[in-house]
């Protein structure tokens, strides 16, 4: 049977969720407008009141926000509480410029806690469970949401953070942890070390694992979870809109429930901003419609994604949102076509190399090059060059044959690709550097 954290929420008949988002929306518009001067603005150049907006329907009137508008804004200028009401910040890692800070009120930290409650609950967490928390705790929200979930469930939260790898395993076993949540390339790095101490599965309690903040394939899900003996669920979320837990898997493990009585998502067009129909491929866009310190309207995630709403085995109800397939800006454009990094994953997993890669892109003599660095198990590792140009042409025709463009392959040692402890950096770009 499956476990609800708040049935009557997450099982909501679609029409009843549709007025409480109906109310919500309304209501938050008028704080936003009546709080904050940059929306205020916003909407004014558009010609938008408030009083436009008395539904959901209406949500397309409104102006969307971006990075750009946030980094505009920085620090203040989105706060729509009073600094005295707010107890929290946290911060994106700022890899692309300034970095954008979100706020929160203890009421905002509340609502986070209960949707990684029911992150947690919906991958079989009850008060009897350890969850392991090896997200980064600071100003990266993965660690404090996932905590602060673990305490809402009543399961002994192991506070970790990222790092210390033989440590981790360490109070695994000793401290019987059956849940654990980090980046999925963390959790990889984790089974790799786990077999290299000479542990298997059996060795530990885990039952399950709340992976996300990075896009992970399905080859790289069933890797993890035999290594680590789990089912492994994912998690999305963002700093902006709150942190993990915007959305989470349930038992069907085929996309995530996004909590609606919180979070109105639309998919549009990243062109035209036109917003399409359930079912087709867009960007993601966020209203937090519950959020009281730091409000986004129309937020533009920039992860490319698709929303469905057939019913879920679960009995859930909540929309789902498929694996994003990566984000607009991770998308390179190589000699004209489109290639993601998680192409190359799902290839590379499927061809019984590791998840341990890196891709190196650069632009020669006007000519786009991209090479992707593979690391070797120490089985697939040969003395005889023959071996390996053998298996590394072999690998570069299934890559050729996923992404329409012919790769540059180099087979690498193993151990020789850094591992990440938080989000994996896959690509280099060099033709940034030269722009
Ligand atoms: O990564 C929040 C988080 C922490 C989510 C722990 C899940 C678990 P940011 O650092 O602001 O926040 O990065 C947000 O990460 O826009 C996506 O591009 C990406 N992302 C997050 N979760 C997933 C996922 C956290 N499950 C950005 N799959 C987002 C793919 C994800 N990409």
């Amino acid at each position: 049977m499956e476990k609800y954290w708040n049935q009557e929420i997450e099982c909501m008949p679609r029409e009843d969720m549709k007025k409480l988002q109906d109310e919500r929306l309304v209501a938050q518009v008028k704080h936003v407008y009546e709080n904050v001067k940059y929306y205020r603005d916003l909407m004014d150049e558009k010609g938008v009141k408030p009083e436009d907006i008395k539904s959901t329907d209406d949500l397309h009137k409104l102006p969307f926000i971006s990075k750009a508008d946030l980094r505009e804004a920085y620090p203040y200028g989105l706060l729509a509480k009073p600094l005295g009401d707010c107890v929290r910040i946290h911060s994106t890692s700022g890899t692309t410029g300034k970095r954008v800070v979100a706020f929160y009120t203890q009421h905002d930290i509340d609502i986070w806690d209960e949707c990684c409650a029911r992150a947690i609950t919906a991958a079989g967490g009850t008060n009897e469970d350890v969850v392991q928390i090896a997200y980064g705790f600071g100003l990266f929200t993965g660690g404090a949401g996932l905590n602060g979930g673990s305490h809402k469930v009543g399961c002994l939260t192991l506070p970790m953070s990222s790092g210390n790898t033989d440590r981790q395993i360490t109070f695994m076993r000793d401290l019987g942890a059956t849940i654990l949540c980090c980046t999925p390339s963390y959790a990889a790095y984790i089974g790799e070390t786990l077999h290299d101490m000479g542990l298997t599965p059996d060795d530990i309690k885990l039952k399950a694992g709340i992976f996300g903040a990075e896009p992970w394939t399905e080859e790289m899900r069933r890797s993890i979870e035999n290594s680590l003996g789990i089912k492994a669920y994912d998690i999305y979320g963002l700093t902006e809109i709150s942190g993990p837990g915007v959305a989470f898997e349930c038992s069907e493990q085929s996309g995530m429930h996004i909590n609606e009585d919180n979070f109105i998502a639309e998919i549009i067009n990243p062109e035209t901003g036109e917003v399409l129909p359930e079912g087709e491929v867009g960007e993601l866009v966020f209203t937090s419609i519950t959020k009281e310190a730091f409000p986004l309207l129309r937020y533009r995630t920039r992860d490319l994604c698709v929303l469905s709403r057939k019913k879920c085995s679960c009995g859930r109800t909540l929309v789902k949102m498929a694996k994003p397939m990566g984000r607009s800006d991770d998308m390179m454009i190589i000699r004209g076509v489109n290639v993601f990094p998680s192409q190359i994953e799902t290839v590379l997993i499927e061809q019984g190399y590791s998840p341990n890669y890196l891709i190196e892109v650069d632009r020669v003599n006007n000519t786009d090059t991209i090479d992707i660095n593979v690391e070797m198990n120490p089985d697939q590792l040969s003395d005889k060059v023959k071996d390996m140009q053998a298996q590394e042409r072999s690998l570069a025709e299934a890559m050729k044959a996923m992404l329409g463009i012919n790769p540059k392959v180099h087979l690498v040692t193993p151990k020789s690709i850094t591992r990440s402890e938080g989000k994996a950096v896959r690509v280099i770009d060099r033709r940034k550097l030269h722009d």
